[in-house]
């Protein structure tokens, strides 16, 4: 055989998302058949199905990248992007012409599902892709087997190519209805008066998906709130709509304050699209993040007192950073903003926090690049880099605001230290 005359294993779809079914179906068929690589191409728009809404390309790509290192041939497992992000159907036909005129030595399996085979004559070209092709089926029922076995012997008869027929255990998995479990989670969540702690949702979004979903799988899905596209949701994440509270705001705080809050909003829904995360929330956490900053020193130590918020020893001698907690306060009270993860994301929002979820780190990076902002270093690489890597992002920040801290000569918060540790091994790994 020569180098590179290799046997690679096909496993194409929508992904949307990939769920523990195609995780088994990858498996068995790797264990059967022992090909030398595994490429999974994730489409743009399917041939046989409608186009996935709400969510992007590049999210589902996100999710079968986390999925890697679970599968068991994973050092032989790569991603074929080729046609993910394409504007036009992919057909599996035009697909495999090109693979194999890309690479005429290789012998590929295309894997696919016994309802798959059963409709095969249905297919666009189904000649054609058996032309370029062998396929592998996973059965429907283990049961049945000597029934596949036929199936497959007729199909490659009539195709002139080999149809491999794989004994595997079902995992019966539904996209269609994960989507619509997590529609529904979301939905009453954006309907519920007060929420219980962010660990307690997330525990309860597991517990329902953990048999049909890797956990990987279900912390993105979580993370950026994928599949919340409800009614309920665009009714928004407070009772106030944005106008509303923007006309107080504008009311509230001095005229540059107020447009670097507008500033925020809009490069916070930015970020949003980029890294998939509900725009709605993204711009109540934006337009809200500095609602406290109209107040002075005292009287932000006087209003944290009045509510009970707890004050740290640094905050005492620097009471400007309050003016986070206090906006997460006031935002719920005032503004009636019951989302956990919108008032967690302004209640941090000034020094960080180490591991920070998704919306804190686009408030964050939001803060120091909007469009007004004018004195930091560096801006034109970070508002750059804010839509590459958020991680790398919030590393160079705080390295310039402690770098910047230091020669105002005033004390850094350990929180503020603390974050940029955690940021730096993150994202340096030293
Ligand atoms: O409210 P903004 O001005 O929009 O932005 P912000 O909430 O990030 O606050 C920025 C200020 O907070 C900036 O001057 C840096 C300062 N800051 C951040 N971390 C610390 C800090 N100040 C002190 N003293 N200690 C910190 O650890
Ligand atoms: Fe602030
Ligand atoms: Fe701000």
């Amino acid at each position: 055989m020569l180098a590179d005359e290799k046997t690679v294993l096909l496993l194409g779809g929508t992904f949307n998302p990939i769920h523990n079914g195609h995780i088994a179906m990858l498996d068995s068929a790797y264990e059967a058949l022992k090909p030398d690589e595994v490429w999974i191409m994730p489409n743009g728009i399917p041939a046989h199905k409608e186009a996935p809404v709400g969510i992007s390309a590049q999210a589902r790509l996100e999710m079968v990248e986390a999925c890697l290192p679970l599968l068991s041939m994973s050092d032989v497992v790569r991603i074929e992007t080729s046609e993910t992000h394409r504007a036009e159907v992919s057909f599996t036909f035009q697909t495999m012409l090109r693979l194999h005129k890309e690479y005429p030595s290789y012998r590929f399996i295309f894997l696919i599902g016994e309802d798959s085979l059963d409709a095969y004559d249905t297919w666009v070209h189904p000649e054609i892709i058996a032309e370029n092709c062998e396929l592998a089926v996973c059965g429907r029922d283990q049961n049945s087997f000597e029934l596949l076995l036929r199936k497959c012997k007729a199909a490659g008869d009539k195709y002139h190519t080999t149809f491999h027929a794989l004994n595997m255990k079902l995992v019966d998995v539904s996209s269609t209805e994960i989507r619509r479990e997590c529609q529904g989670f979301w939905s009453s969540y954006y309907k519920m008066e007060s929420f219980p702690d962010e660990r307690k949702v997330y525990d309860d979004f597991r517990e329902m998906l953990m048999n049909t979903l890797p956990e990987a799988v279900i912390q993105y899905l979580y993370s950026h709130r994928i599949y919340a596209d409800s009614k309920a949701y665009l009714e928004g994440s407070s009772t106030m709509n944005l106008e509303d509270i923007r006309k107080d705001l504008k009311k509230r705080l001095k005229g540059s304050r107020y447009e670097h809050t507008l500033g925020v909003m809009y490069t916070c829904a930015s970020l949003a699209m980029r890294y998939s995360y509900p725009m709605q929330d993204a711009l109540y956490a934006g337009l809200l993040h500095d609602c406290a900053k109209y107040m002075g020193a005292d009287e932000l130590i006087k209003a944290a007192e009045k509510h009970d918020l707890p004050i740290t020893e640094a905050e005492r001698r620097n009471p400007s950073l309050l003016h986070a907690k206090l906006g997460a306060y006031y935002a719920k009270e005032r503004y009636d903003v019951t989302d956990p993860q919108i008032l967690h994301a302004i209640r941090v929002h000034t020094t960080g926090i180490p591991n920070m979820n998704l919306l804190d780190q686009i408030l964050f990076v939001a803060d120091y690049i909007e469009p007004n902002r004018d004195k930091a270093k560096n801006l034109t690489e970070l508002r750059n880099h804010a839509f590459i890597n958020l991680d790398e992002t919030i590393t160079m920040i705080l390295r310039d605001t402690l770098a910047y801290l230091d020669t105002c000569n005033v004390e850094i918060d350990e929180t503020t230290q603390a974050t940029y540790d955690f940021y730096r091994k993150l994202t340096m790994g030293d």
